[in-house]
């Protein structure tokens, strides 16, 4: 049983990808869970390719600098045959009717008159991922289910027409991470590809940018430090971001702390002690670059190694070796 995880660098990665997610898979990885960057995914709406580039490498840096095991990871687009090569199997194994019923196909395409045909078919790459890998659990949010669903719908069919080759995995609840909402839009939650970016706090931000962000955080008129989601969600997201970085609970992290200026403080300085060391280190690989190329070409030969040989099976079982 393995689990395998992913980050797309549509934008650059932030509080909330780290405290949601990079910082668990650091501290609790399985001995064979995976763990990629999905730059593959990043390209269903027009895209700069030189941002895909330098967003891939600050995202593998950043899985790096965590302390996400070196051995674990990889680039999808390392493996762009592979991805490819499966991801045809698939969707020659998809209905149209079921590409189409994804509800966030429904959504995102919603309104555009020039909608992609990645945005369509992005559910069967992302069982390609789970597929070839062999991973046997996945753990995604709500909004991700009906993908996996369709990940065990195609395992299963192509098991039964060709040939039993692939396991069919299961979507397992994703370890309690804190959910971060946008400083600026407290109601929402803080995503990398929010056309806003002042309420988003990256990873990469210097400690100035962070004060300033968290200086200019929406809360309310109360003036009362309490952790009350319902009523206060400006209040109750710095208190949850603190908590998560203090590993405290809201509810203690707001005792002692009287002015929402004093809270908006103490929080940018949790923060910033948190990730000003991550931060310091994906600079580090960023600029040195080779001990990043090395980490990215080996990732790369491990995972193509350990998924050649059901790659070759599925491709045989189709007639095409
Ligand atoms: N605000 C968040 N709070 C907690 N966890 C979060 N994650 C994302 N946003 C938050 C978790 O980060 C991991 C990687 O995310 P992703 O790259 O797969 O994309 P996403 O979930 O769609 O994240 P974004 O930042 O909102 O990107 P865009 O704007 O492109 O959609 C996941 O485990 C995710 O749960």
């Amino acid at each position: 049983m393995f689990s395998l995880s992913g980050i797309t660098p549509s934008g650059e990665a932030h509080l909330g990808n780290y405290l949601g997610a990079v910082r668990r898979w650091a501290a609790e990885p399985g001995p064979e869970d995976l763990y990629f960057v999905s730059n593959l995914h990043a390209m269903t709406t027009r895209h700069d390719p030189g941002r895909l580039r330098v967003l891939t490498d600050h995202q593998l840096a950043l899985l790096i600098a965590a302390g996400v095991p070196r051995e674990r990871l990889f680039v999808q687009s390392d493996l762009i045959h592979e991805h490819m090569a499966l991801t045809w199997l698939l969707e020659c194994t998809c209905t149209f009717g079921e590409a189409r019923r994804m509800v966030q196909f429904k959504e995102k395409s919603q309104g555009s008159s020039s909608v992609r045909l990645g945005l369509l078919t992005y559910p069967v790459l992302m069982a390609a991922d789970i597929l070839l890998h062999g991973a046997s659990e996945v753990p995604v949010g709500h909004d991700q289910n009906q993908h996996v669903e369709l990940a065990r719908t195609l395992a299963r069919r192509f098991n039964t027409d060709y040939g039993d080759v692939f396991t069919v995995p299961q979507a397992v609840l994703p370890v309690a991470g804190a959910r971060v909402r946008d400083l600026a839009v407290p109601t929402r939650k803080m995503s990398k590809s929010s056309s806003d970016g002042s309420g988003i706090v990256y990873v990469l931000d210097s400690p100035e940018a962070v004060r300033r962000k968290f200086r200019r955080a929406v809360t309310d008129g109360e003036n009362t430090v309490r952790y009350a989601p319902d009523e206060q969600p400006g209040v109750a997201n710095l208190l949850e971001i603190m908590a998560a970085c203090t590993d405290t609970l809201p509810d203690d992290a707001a005792k002692g702390i009287d002015s929402y200026r004093d809270l908006k403080e103490a929080t940018a300085e949790a923060v910033i002690s948190l990730i000003a060391p991550v931060r310091e280190r994906v600079l580090q690989l960023l600029e040195e670059r080779s001990e990043l190329q090395k980490i990215r070409a080996e990732g790369a030969e491990r995972a193509r190694r350990r998924s050649r040989d059901r790659l070759d099976r599925a491709l045989s079982l189709a007639g095409l070796k």
